[in-house]
């Protein structure tokens, strides 16, 4: 008897690392359950056809190029850094940016090199673990420098002599600080973004939609905040305008009063500015709450 095997997806994510607890919980957050293995790093998705593979966060571009999955969550760093070693920078597409995961790869010079430009870099020699997007970030700028490649401590290529400058990932700027190196100028501004080969095995592709729908009803959720206030009838306006990525609130009638109480998704930030400013129109009683799930 012949039977159709149902597709499945396999995503791959960072088993452990600066990505690997935002990625589980985002697919979490999807409806997403597993069954995990022995050896943890295949896990079996229950009641959605995705599974789990956890692994190091730099194989994930090549195990996308490959076909070993279908979908990887990995830092724009990384997969634009494989698809220049490996594709000319062709061979995945970014279906989304994911919000977390957030870094600027910048160049730092030693603090007491007295450089305000990157042009005056010209020929001189640049550590990085990144060497082809240092390479192409640089030419775009029109520097052409010699490529010191660094597998890790790049920081501290400058104080060994080993280089002039280093590109590096930034997040605070500790590590420069404290390898008094001075960040000239921001190259690249990166985040965790869903991957996904150019091609996809047709099969694979409702399911795949499935998967992305609820990915964006999470993350739209997440930016969300259901607000509730009180205002008087005549700042209706007002207060409208003042709440982020609100066009049409709901307006309820209070009972023996002449104010009004608005209920409103707001689907941009909402920061204790905008609550100072909605309480100086005139509202009251202002509650704001999660959103936990969003379907369009
Ligand atoms: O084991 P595996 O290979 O999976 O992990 P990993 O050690 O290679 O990666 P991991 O977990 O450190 O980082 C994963 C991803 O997180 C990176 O590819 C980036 O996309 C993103 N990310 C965000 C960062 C940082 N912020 C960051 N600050 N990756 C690295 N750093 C390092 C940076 O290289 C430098 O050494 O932190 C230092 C700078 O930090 P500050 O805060 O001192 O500026
Ligand atoms: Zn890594």
């Amino acid at each position: 008897m012949e039977t159709t095997k149902q597709p499945r997806l396999r995503v791959a994510i960072q088993k452990s690392g600066r990505l690997s607890e935002s990625s589980q919980s985002l697919l979490r957050n999807c409806g997403l359950r597993f069954a995990r293995s022995k050896d943890k790093l295949f896990w079996y998705g229950i009641d959605f056809p995705v599974d789990l593979l956890l692994v190091r966060d730099d194989d994930i571009p090549r195990m996308l190029l490959e076909g070993v999955c279908e979908l990887g969550i990995v830092g724009e760093n990384i997969a634009r850094e494989a698809m220049l070693e490996r594709n000319g920078g062709q061979g995945l597409t970014a279906l989304r940016q994911l919000g977390f995961g957030g870094c600027r790869l910048s160049l730092a010079v030693p603090e007491n090199l007295e450089i305000e430009d990157i042009s005056e870099l010209q020929g001189k020699r640049i550590a990085t673990s990144y060497p082809g997007l240092t390479r192409a970030l640089l030419k775009e700028r029109g520097v052409q420098a010699r490529i010191v490649e660094l597998s890790g401590s790049v920081e501290i290529a400058p104080a060994l002599g080993t280089a002039d400058a280093i590109v590096d990932l930034v997040s605070t700027g500790t590590t420069l600080r404290a390898n008094h190196l001075r960040e000239l100028q921001v190259l690249f501004e990166s985040q965790a973004a869903l991957y996904a080969p150019e091609a996809l095995a047709e099969e694979k592709i409702p399911l795949q939609k499935r998967l992305l729908a609820r990915l964006d009803g999470v993350i739209s959720a997440a930016e969300s905040k259901y607000v509730m206030l009180h205002a008087p009838r005549e700042a209706v306006e007002e207060i409208t305008e003042l709440l982020p990525g609100v066009e049409h609130p709901t307006l309820l009638p209070l009972e023996n009063s002449s104010r009004i109480a608005i209920h409103a998704v707001c689907r941009e930030g909402l920061f204790w500015e905008h609550l100072e400013a909605l309480k100086a129109a005139g509202a009251s009683a202002i509650l704001v709450l999660p959103v936990e799930k969003m379907l369009a």
